[in-house]
């Protein structure tokens, strides 16, 4: 149901219905949370929470603004305080229009004359409109709503002015006449018998809204005997924060700690939860990139590097310094560029030696009696369970950004990078892990869908395809056999120390179907001191 028909319908029930303050997206939603069927978009309190006074010293369209949050907010029917109309009745057909384009599905002008004052200020002072003047308004903020359930409060001020009774009623005859749906009838008194007079009176000609913000003591019961349509909460929400603040700015600066006020505000959790972040995080699995969906990293550096000699003295090899910066920087800066946000690094050797900022740590603490496989099962365990893929690498492997890329893009549950270039490895003699593979890297492999059948240091020649530059991808579905997987070899393992290559071959042998994309170099695997030399010429490129 249309915003404004269902706010012609709480206009029009026989109950006595309840309108709250709102002047904010937030106050809105608020609002609507607490359980009101309607919200009051008061001057008085979008004013105040602009800092400025409630004599149209905010413009109209800065108004306008705020409604557009505030209606985004909620669902709801929101009646806007429009003041006089903020002009003449040209003012206020434009204003009408802009509402309704703004989903906005009432709206309330009252009898002064622009820039009008607050009612509780001076009420006695402020000149009314003429009759006609105010008449021809409200005829055409009607001919104006294309909605015709739109529907025009009219406000009179003959009693705050001081006008009377009689006035009141005259002028509330001739707004109804020229079309208000329905009569707001303020009072600054601090009981409601003059409301409760005009009530009376004024009998069933159209239904009656009420501000009891002065005659507040007034039980809410006499506002239902006396048949009142809807009772309006006009600056309970915009006052009961000020306190708040108010109490909680005082104590920072008189305690200077945030110890002093933490459990007496709303958790950050409860803003979070009111912007909606929840809805994001579910779009975002159905709109954005694979790349971007909270896929994450896990990288394996626990151990020292014997081979770098003094320079892993003090640190473990991935804090080893290439071209000013450590190692590790380099593969974390490969992943985030990617769009792999999420950094999760296993240390264990020198562990107080790598901390750099924004990484999560797992610590292997057996590292000198454990391989690597026993530091993927404590990264599992430590990572959970997340939307988006898991990717592998090694805390001493730099990688062009392009060989990360080619995983990110393969839709397959478990997926590896494999370097066609084998011979160079081979011919600097360094220990690698070579893959024998559905087909060679032809040219046309370069993107066909590939399978691994075997990983092996020792491979035949025969048998090789390509090196395992150290890169691995595990997609959601095969996050479960790839952690029971792990967990049985290192059960088997006895005490051995089983390698990553051990797993992808159990996983291949259990029927999994293990991908492999081919690369032609575009990485660089650290074991010596000339491979430092070597990476830093890497990664300056
Ligand atoms: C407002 O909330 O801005 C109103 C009601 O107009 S009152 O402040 O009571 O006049
Ligand atoms: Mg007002």
């Amino acid at each position: 149901m249309r915003k404004t028909t269902r706010f012609r319908e709480l206009l029009l029930t026989p109950r006595l219905e309840f309108l709250l303050e709102a002047h904010n997206g937030l106050s809105a939603r608020v609002a609507e949370e607490a359980g009101f069927s309607g919200i009051w978009a008061s001057g008085l309190c979008l004013s105040a929470q602009y800092g400025v006074r409630d004599n149209n010293e905010a413009s109209w369209t800065q108004i306008l603004e705020m409604l557009e949050f505030m209606a985004d907010a909620t669902s709801v029917p929101i009646l806007l305080d429009g003041d006089t109309g903020y002009g003449n009745f040209n003012n206020v057909r434009r204003l009408v229009r802009k509402l309704e384009q703004r989903g906005i599905a009432a709206l309330c002008i009252e009898d002064k004359l622009f820039p009008k004052a607050n009612s509780f200020l001076e009420g006695e002072a402020q000149p009314l409109a003429s009759i006609e003047e105010f008449a021809g308004k409200i005829r055409a903020g009607k001919d104006a709503a294309q909605d015709d359930d739109f529907v025009i409060v009219a406000r009179t001020e003959a009693l705050i002015a001081g006008w009377g009774m009689a006035e009141a009623l005259r002028r509330s005859e001739a707004y109804v006449e020229a079309g208000a749906d329905a009569i707001l009838i303020h009072s600054s008194q601090a009981t409601a018998d003059e409301v409760l007079a005009f009530r009376n009176e004024w009998g069933d000609r159209a239904p009656v809204v009420i501000v009891p913000t002065k005659y507040w003591r007034t039980p809410t019961q006499v506002f239902r005997d006396a048949g009142f349509s809807l009772a309006i909460w006009a600056n309970h929400v915009l006052r009961s924060s000020l306190a708040a603040m108010q109490k909680t700015a005082r104590a920072l600066a008189r305690e200077q700690t945030a110890a002093a006020v933490e459990n007496e505000i709303a958790p950050l959790s409860e803003v979070f939860r009111l912007q909606g972040v929840a809805e994001l995080k579910e779009a975002e699995t159905r709109f954005l990139p694979r790349a971007s969906r909270g896929d994450r990293a896990i990288l394996l550096a626990a151990t020292r590097g014997v081979e770098l000699g003094k320079l892993t003295e003090d640190r473990p090899k991935a804090m080893v310094d290439v071209a000013g910066q450590p190692l590790l920087a380099h593969i974390v800066s490969a992943f985030k560029l990617a769009g792999v946000h999420r950094v999760h690094v296993v240390r264990g050797y020198k562990k107080e030696a790598l901390s750099l900022p924004g990484l999560h740590y797992v610590d292997n603490d057996l590292y000198e009696t454990t391989g690597e496989l026993h530091s993927l099962a404590l990264a599992l365990d430590a990572v959970g369970v997340s939307e988006g893929a898991l990717y592998v690498g090694y805390g001493d492997v730099l990688f062009r950004r392009h060989a990360l890329e080619l995983l990110l893009d393969l839709d397959a549950d478990v997926a590896l990078v494999v370097d066609s270039n084998w011979q160079e490895s081979a011919n600097l003699g360094r220990d690698a892990d070579y893959a024998s593979c559905s087909s060679p890297p032809t040219r046309r492999s370069f993107g066909e869908p590939v399978r691994l059948k075997r990983m092996a240091a020792d491979l035949p020649e025969a048998e090789r395809h390509g090196e395992w530059i150290g890169l691995l991808k595990i997609a959601p579905p095969a996050w479960n056999a790839v952690r029971e997987t792990t967990a049985e070899l290192l059960k088997q393992a006895k005490g051995g120390r089983p390698q990553v290559a051990a797993l992808l071959n159990r996983l291949v042998a259990a029927g999994l179907d293990v991908q492999v994309t081919y690369t032609a170099g575009n990485w660089l695997d650290v074991d010596s001191l000339y491979d430092v030399i070597q990476a830093g010429k890497f990664s300056a490129r």
